[in-house]
């Protein structure tokens, strides 16, 4: 029945039969996060990292209404070169995707569903959705955070943006018993920035530590995922000023243009990266490629451990 949806690459599949480590990457950060054609380029070379990190890469999409679990150059070039035509799906629009066999940019939520689906339990990103500013007003709450509350994938990113309230975000992931962990790191980063004055639950040093308590969580049946929070390189991270000045003037604008739900995250990434005349860009790429390979360390940990 599941093989009627799911279309899971040769490659991917070789690689969960023989329990090889998995990392899967989402599409809405090709489609809708940033521009061609840095977003190939960087699509590409996240996948590069992965293997010369020892694991398979697993890019997910719908691409014809099927949830495909490893990505072709091509079905990665279409996405890249399409855009915002694409439509971002998240968990609420996958069986209408499906139904009409159209395409879909994979969020971080609809990601973590196929991924799951296809037995994969590692997913590197960017950064996440989380509780907007504003949101005791809105309601605007991604769908991420209730993902990772009841899907069993992992997720590496570096912290969230600034764009969101992140005191708010950890509070809804503590009341969904979403574990937070910061990598080398207590303070959780804030994706720009390594910096942001909150606290993370646990700190892990070694890959192999959160391996063995992602293990534990899932041998003991208590379901969902795991927020890892991989602070950006200090030598890639912006100065705090600036880049929180761009975030203000792109959220006045927001309001100002009474732009909502679903559009509301790509407009917000495409204005900071011209206010900061693509320094954030540049900021954002090196983090995912941070994050990719811390990824594939802790699925290689994972699977070696088995
Ligand atoms: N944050 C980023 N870059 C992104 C996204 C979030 O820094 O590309 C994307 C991810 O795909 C995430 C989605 O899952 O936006 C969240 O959108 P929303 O807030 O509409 O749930
Ligand atoms: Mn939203």
């Amino acid at each position: 029945m599941l093989a009627q949806y799911l279309d899971i690459s040769p490659r991917v599949q070789e690689a969960l039969k023989n329990g090889e480590p998995v990392v899967a990457l989402e599409s809405t950060i090709i489609a809708h996060g940033m521009p061609y054609p840095q977003n190939k380029t960087t699509a590409l070379e996240v996948e590069n990292i992965i293997r010369n990190n020892g694991a398979v890469p697993a890019s997910i999409a719908i691409i014809n209404g099927k949830l495909k679990a490893g990505l072709s150059t091509e079905e990665i070039d279409l996405l890249a070169k399409s855009g915002s035509r694409v439509p971002k799906a998240s968990r609420r629009d996958i069986p209408f995707l499906v139904a009409k066999k159209s395409h879909g940019a994979t969020t971080v939520a609809s990601t973590m569903i196929i991924a799951a689906l296809a037995g994969i339990r590692f997913f590197a990103t960017g950064g996440i959705g989380g509780v907007h500013r504003g949101a005791t007003e809105t309601m605007d709450i991604s769908a991420d955070l209730q993902e990772l509350a009841r899907t069993n994938v992992a997720v590496v990113s570096a912290g969230a943006k600034s764009i969101l309230d992140l005191a708010l975000t950890l509070e809804y992931l503590e009341t969904q018993g979403v574990p937070v962990v910061g990598y080398q790191t207590k303070e959780f980063p804030a994706f720009y920035t390594r910096k942001s004055d909150l606290k993370v639950d646990y700190k892990v040093d070694e890959p192999l530590e959160i391996a063995q308590a992602l293990k534990a969580k899932w041998d003991l049946g208590i379901d969902g995922g795991v927020l890892i929070a991989n602070p950006i390189p200090a030598a890639d991270q912006m100065e705090f000023e600036p880049i929180n000045q761009a975030i203000e003037l792109a959220i006045a604008e927001v309001e100002r243009l009474g732009i909502k739900g679903k559009e509301t995250t790509p407009f917000l990434l495409s204005k900071i990266e011209k206010l900061t005349q693509g320094a954030s860009l540049k900021a954002n790429i090196q983090l995912v490629f941070n994050n990719a390979k811390l990824a594939a360390q802790i699925a290689k940990a994972y699977s070696e451990m088995r």
